[in-house]
């Protein structure tokens, strides 16, 4: 009997890991900061937070899948097998020491596996390293404002972009994917610690970025933070992911990721409260990553 279940033991874990190469679908490399059609994984990470997410996602996943297709198995042999046409009798055994053990120790094993990248992760996402900058989000009903503190304490809001907004958008050549993109987007330099402190004004919202693995509520009277260190340049979409009213679904956060220039001339036109100048600089750091990028895939 024991010499049977592990005949169909190793039988099963097989088909567990055909099933994983099913479903272990990537996100797409080419399109990042986004969710694409047909997406099954997570969002491709650009943060050693946001790697780790991914990575402890699909270990787990692949433990969930061979315990799910092993009982299935169990559940599917013993429905076959003790049949009362082809096991009139029963056995009266009670107690098997060996699959007493087996069924005890086996799951703990498993728990340590989950637990011990799952305190790495916890650890590394409260780590806090020394920030470079320190960015403010606050939430209201229903947009997000953010103040650079240490750059001039200068403040802006983040409306997302109506119709109209995108169209202006797409006429400049630049992407505006739809209930994503801002007027007034987060700009940090790449490579750099980012501290963000988030809070709210009225109710509960959520400040979040998938691709950076960032993610706090917003609670008013509360200071929460975040931090992340962004190492590819692009704009990164997020939306409020705590209901918090009728436009909960409509005030998304972007976070564009520039070189060092850049970010020193957008922070100048900020300080000098020119906006339209600082969306022009980000724009056209925009179009000049789009052109770049567009030459790397030709190449490939
Ligand atoms: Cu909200």
């Amino acid at each position: 009997m024991v010499m049977r279940l592990a005949g169909a033991l190793s039988r099963l874990s097989l088909a567990g890991l055909a099933a994983l190469v099913l479903f272990a679908v990537p996100a797409s490399a080419e399109v990042i900061g986004q969710p694409v059609d047909g997406q099954i994984g997570l969002q491709a990470p650009v943060t050693e937070v946001a790697r780790s997410i991914s990575e402890f996602y699909d270990l787990v996943n692949y433990i969930i899948i061979a315990v799910t297709i092993f009982v299935l198995g169990l559940l599917l042999y013993v429905m076959f097998a003790f049949s009362e046409s082809r096991n009139p009798t029963p056995s009266r055994t009670t107690h098997h020491t060996l699959l007493e053990v087996v069924w005890t120790v086996l799951p703990i094993v498993i728990l340590v596996i989950i637990a011990v990248p799952s305190f790495k992760l916890l650890n590394l996402q409260y780590s806090y390293p020394k920030p470079d900058i320190t960015i403010k989000a606050v939430g209201y009903q229903w947009y997000w404002s953010h103040e650079y503190l240490d750059h001039g304490g200068f403040s802006f809001d983040s409306y997302m972009l109506d119709e109209d907004g995108l169209k202006e958008r797409a006429e400049k050549g630049l992407d505006a994917p739809r209930n994503l993109a801002v007027d007034n987007e987060v700009v940090v330099p790449v490579n750099k610690v980012v501290h963000v402190l988030v809070t709210a004004e009225d109710v509960l919202h959520n400040w979040t970025i998938p691709a950076f693995g960032s993610k706090t509520d917003a609670v008013p009277g509360r200071l929460l933070a975040t931090w992340f260190k962004a190492e590819r340049e692009g704009v990164y979409y997020g939306q409020c992911s705590e209901l918090c009213g009728v436009n909960h679904a409509f005030m998304p956060i972007a976070v564009r990721v520039v070189d060092d220039a850049t970010f020193n001339k957008w922070i100048e036109a900020r300080k000098a409260d020119d906006e339209d100048l600082a969306n022009e600089i980000i724009q056209k750091a925009a179009l000049e990553l789009k052109k770049k990028t567009k030459v790397a895939s030709a190449n490939k």
